[in-house]
């Protein structure tokens, strides 16, 4: 089938609005029509040419929300009409990183994630006959997208898709830093640096967590320094990705909580912008205007 898509014909160069063709789901996969995505930094950072992962040309996109129209043989956990949220960390419940319980990212498909392709090596987009890559499994930038079973999260009907696409990355990202990562405690003393479409999120997760201080500082790019009797005596650096969350599980509880109105998500979505503009959403973002810009289908 066909399915229009902004395609990132090569770096550093803006998206090209075109329809590109669309092969249907493979054993294991689920066909997604994509409501509405956000415009992620990692999307600038691969578009940038600066993602050592980064592979033109792609679909880029990975903070989406949708709809299941079709599924592949075997697929048993979500089904056509399903709402979902994909998931560039998905949670296949079987690896051995899924069933250490230690971390949440999940290995069954990182490899060919990588490499900008379906598990089974070969892309479900191409254009003219030639190969689009996906990206981060997700390609979230075109209307209709395949991704495996295991990376997406069946979410409930009735949340909007132009705000719930954010919590496939920004809104889970920060505030699981807080929860999964950090395990803030009340009364804990916190200090975020910079406060863009992740730092809000860490803010609102800390407000969650029940910190007593919490503190606004630096910009993107400042770097962090200590000595290192800090860490001598105690204190931990740590990194999160995709805020620790186990996304099939996580993903629907934290829908949950912007529909029971426990977060917040729509003053941070400064921008709508339909999918021809999308490279607006690029430059709003350069500029420093928007914390995050949705792109409706
Ligand atoms: N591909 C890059 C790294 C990009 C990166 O850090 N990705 C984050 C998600 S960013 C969401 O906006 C991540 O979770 N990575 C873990 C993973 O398994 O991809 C590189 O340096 O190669
Ligand atoms: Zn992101």
């Amino acid at each position: 089938m066909k399915t229009r898509a902004a395609v990132a014909v090569e770096k550093a160069k803006p998206l090209e609005i075109m329809e590109v063709d669309l092969d249907g789901p493979k054993a294991g996969e689920v066909m997604v029509e994509i409501k509405a995505t956000g415009i992620c930094h990692t999307d600038e950072f691969t578009l940038s040419g600066a993602d050592p992962e980064g592979l033109f040309p792609a679909i880029l996109g990975h903070e989406g929300a949708g709809v299941v129209v079709e599924v592949g043989p075997g697929v048993t956990s979500v089904k056509k009409g399903d709402h979902v949220i994909p998931l560039y960390t998905p949670e296949c419940r079987q690896c051995p990183s899924c069933l250490s319980r230690k971390t949440n990212l999940c290995t069954a498909i990182r490899a060919t994630q990588g490499q900008g392709v379906m598990p089974d090596g070969t892309s479900r987009f191409s254009l003219g006959g030639k190969k689009l890559h996906h990206y981060m499994g997700c390609s979230t930038f075109a209307n209709f997208t395949v991704l495996p079973e295991i990376a997406v999260a069946k979410i409930r009907e009735d949340a909007p898709f132009d705000k719930v696409c954010y919590i496939g990355c920004g809104v889970t990202t920060g505030i699981g830093a807080v929860i999964n990562t950090a395990k803030v405690e009340p009364g804990a003393k916190a200090v975020v640096f910079g406060l863009g479409g992740i730092g809000l999120n860490v803010i609102q997760g800390l407000r969650l967590a029940g910190a007593d201080m919490i503190i606004g500082v630096a910009g993107a790019g400042q770097e962090i320094a200590t000595r290192p009797f800090q860490l001598v005596t105690g204190r931990t650096w740590k990194g999160t990705a995709f805020g620790g969350a186990r996304g099939r599980s996580d993903v629907p509880k934290i829908v949950d909580w912007y529909m029971e109105k426990k977060i917040q998500i729509d003053p941070m979505i400064t921008h709508t912008l339909p999918l021809r503009e999308i490279n607006r959403g690029f430059d709003l973002m350069h500029e420093g205007k928007s914390i995050r810009s949705v792109v409706v289908y």
